[in-house]
């Protein structure tokens, strides 16, 4: 062979070789996602094109996985083998995380655009000076209902949904606090009462509702009621606007025994592989177009001020999902109540949930 051939050949193979090795340390343990981002969200949180957006602009990958609770993210970053370098957990999972120590504080610095945020959102009990959260969205709990199919029956309370008229009417949002606290509320308990004589009587009370469930369902409750299947849900605040912008029919109330005021913040848990992209992609996520944009697309309230000139006013003046302060202030945010009590949550819904069967 000619040596110029030989010496051609022995370039190649080397580069090839070379290539190889580069791929398998890549691919090992502490070398991964350096140009990856996992996140791990609700369903039907963001807009894909941010996604897109976010690679381009950046030149990293997203992986992008979802969940449809709380408890059910919890379980899988706690059970470990997870790589997700950004969640999104409610607020009382937050501060238990944050107890578990499965979380790794923010660089304030690397989120310039922490500004945008409204204060009245930050430096909330379940993470004092936004240690290791950052708030994504914010909504309520509440009752959504078609008037044409309930024709004049009106819905303004937990209460009201016991009406034997909604027979097989109702769809409720799979969530153990979210159900436990409809029992709690209706009774006019604390949606963070443990006092288990309590949790017993609203399961009691839940199970009495049982002729007016038709399901418990997850996201597909949207597209459930916008079609009609159903009069009546159980939902989050944005899954109820996303449902109005599709059917006209429908109207959100937040019940007058008092409801649930939630916030779901992005967290860096400690799984993370790349913390740099996981700052970047927090930031990304603040800006005001970026976060207008999203909040469109989601249909959730914004905690982001900034965004707000950015959205269609009829979105923002709409007090059923930005509620006033004074409205707020009457409603309950979810506590951490401990290892025991959540698990009593828990078992309660459970509970409820085989007495349907
Ligand atoms: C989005 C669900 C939002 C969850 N599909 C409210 N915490």
């Amino acid at each position: 062979m000619n040596r110029l051939i030989r010496v051609f050949l022995a370039v190649v193979i080397a580069s090839a070789l070379l290539l190889f090795a580069i791929n398998r340390l890549n691919k090992a343990e502490g070398f991964a996602g350096d140009n990856t981002l996992t996140i791990y969200n609700w369903g039907d949180y963001i807009d894909d094109e941010l996604i897109d957006r976010f690679e381009e602009e950046t030149g990293i990958k997203i992986i992008y996985e979802t969940f449809d609770s709380n408890e059910a993210m919890l379980t899988k970053i706690q059970q470990g083998g997870t790589t997700y370098d950004i969640a999104v957990p409610s607020e009382y999972m937050i501060d238990k995380m944050r107890e578990e120590d499965l979380l790794i504080p923010l660089d304030h610095s690397k989120i310039p655009n922490l500004k945008n945020i409204d204060e009245r959102f930050m430096d909330l009990p379940f993470d004092p000076a936004n240690k290791y959260s950052v708030p994504y969205f914010w909504g309520t709990v509440g009752i959504v209902y078609n008037t044409k199919m309930l024709n004049d029956i009106e819905i303004t309370s937990w209460n009201d949904l016991w009406n034997p008229a909604l027979k097989n009417e109702i769809l409720l949002v799979d969530g153990a606090r979210e159900v436990m606290g409809m029992g709690l509320n209706s009774l006019n308990y604390s949606l963070n009462d443990t006092n288990e004589a309590h949790l017993k009587e609203a399961k009691e009370k839940l199970d009495s509702l049982t002729p007016n469930i038709k399901a418990i369902v997850g996201d597909e409750i949207k597209i459930l009621i916008a079609n009609e299947e159903a009069a009546v849900g159980v939902v989050w605040s944005g899954d109820a606007a996303d449902m109005m912008w599709e059917n006209e029919n429908l109207d959100y109330v937040v019940p007058s025994e008092g409801s649930n005021l939630w916030f779901d913040n992005m967290v860096i848990p400690k799984t993370a592989k790349n913390v740099d992209a996981a700052h970047q992609f927090i930031n990304f996520m603040l800006d005001p177009e970026v976060s207008a944009q999203n909040t469109e697309w989601v249909s959730y309230s914004t905690p982001n001020k900034a965004a707000l000139e950015f959205m269609p006013e009829e979105m923002v003046e709409d007090e059923r999902f930005y509620p006033s302060p004074e409205l707020t202030e009457k409603l309950e945010v979810y506590e951490n109540l401990g290892k025991k009590n959540l698990a009593m949550y828990n078992d309660f819904f459970l509970q409820f949930k085989m007495h349907r069967k």
